[in-house]
């Protein structure tokens, strides 16, 4: 934020914490500027004509009208700056943030489910590989229905509520919902899209500062909706590897209990789990 941000801050807009949200602030907060003397303005006009066309004055309507040209050059005016608005700095940074995704080599890629009242982050984990997602395989175990026999979901980091990201490496999010529509809304980082069932929406940024920031649903999406909130953590790089870190042992012990002779065992391990799926399928009905 800079000195030009006094509607912004008025209207309670958290600080940015994103590298493009200052690009959105000044957007909304030129818009709101604009937005102001042009209701100034109308309303001054409209005093005046009340006052200038009263009754007593003008006894008898003149249907010649307004002779003057000032209201066309104001309203062309008014036009014109619109247009700027719109084709000048709206529409670039529409393009900028749907057509240049970061290269996914470097970015944190996190899945994000929205389900009726919370939110579940997904990551891949150590092996940056996520696993097959099924949702006949949807337990409250297994939130999002993680294939246990994709070996490449065995490390994968599931986690309700709370996601930690560090500070400085975009992090690329696809949204998608279990029930109804939700929106993925993070005020701080100024983005937000909507989840929608049967969709994958793609969406990043980038945290700049390090904090605790609130995720919120930003769609009316049920009798819960109040409550659906989250937490992204913007950690140092240190703090975002020891979360890391604590996450992937947690992984591997909830995901498999012989975590360490997983991968040795691997054929051998399969016949084990392949009875397991039907458990699951009827438990989830
Ligand atoms: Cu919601």
């Amino acid at each position: 934020m800079n000195s030009l941000a006094l509607i912004n801050e008025f209207l309670g807009l958290p600080p940015n914490a994103s590298e493009h949200g200052y690009q959105i602030d000044h957007i909304l907060e030129f818009a709101h500027w604009f937005m102001g003397a042009l209701f100034l303005g109308w309303s001054l006009f409209f005093i005046f004509v009340l006052i200038r066309f009263r009754k007593s004055r003008q006894p008898k309507a003149d249907h010649a009208g307004v002779k003057s040209g000032i209201s066309t050059h104001l309203e062309f005016s008014v036009v014109l700056i619109e247009a700027v608005l719109l084709i000048g700095f709206a529409i670039p940074l529409w393009a900028k943030r749907v057509n240049e995704f970061p290269s996914a080599q470097d970015a944190i890629l996190v899945h994000v489910v929205g389900q009726q009242f919370n939110w579940t982050f997904h990551m891949p984990g150590p092996d940056g590989q996520f696993g097959k997602r099924n949702i006949d395989l949807v337990t409250n175990s297994n939130p999002l229905g993680i294939d246990p026999n994709d070996p490449a979901g065995k490390d994968d980091i599931v986690v309700l509520g709370e996601l930690h990201v560090p500070v400085n490496r975009p992090v690329i999010i696809e949204l998608s919902s279990k029930d109804v529509i939700h929106n993925f809304d993070l005020p701080h980082m100024r983005i937000a899209a909507d989840a929608i069932p049967g969709s994958l929406i793609p969406m990043w940024f980038k945290p700049v500062k390090t904090g605790t920031y609130e995720v919120v649903c930003g769609q009316l999406c049920g009798l819960g909706h109040y409550g659906m909130k989250g937490t992204v953590v913007v950690d140092s790089p240190a703090d975002y590897q020891a979360w890391l870190k604590e996450r992937a042992e947690l992984a591997g012990t909830q995901n498999a209990p012989p975590a360490g002779a997983q991968k040795a065992e691997s054929p051998a391990a399969k016949p084990e789990q392949k009875p397991a799926p039907p458990a699951p399928s009827p438990s989830g009905h």
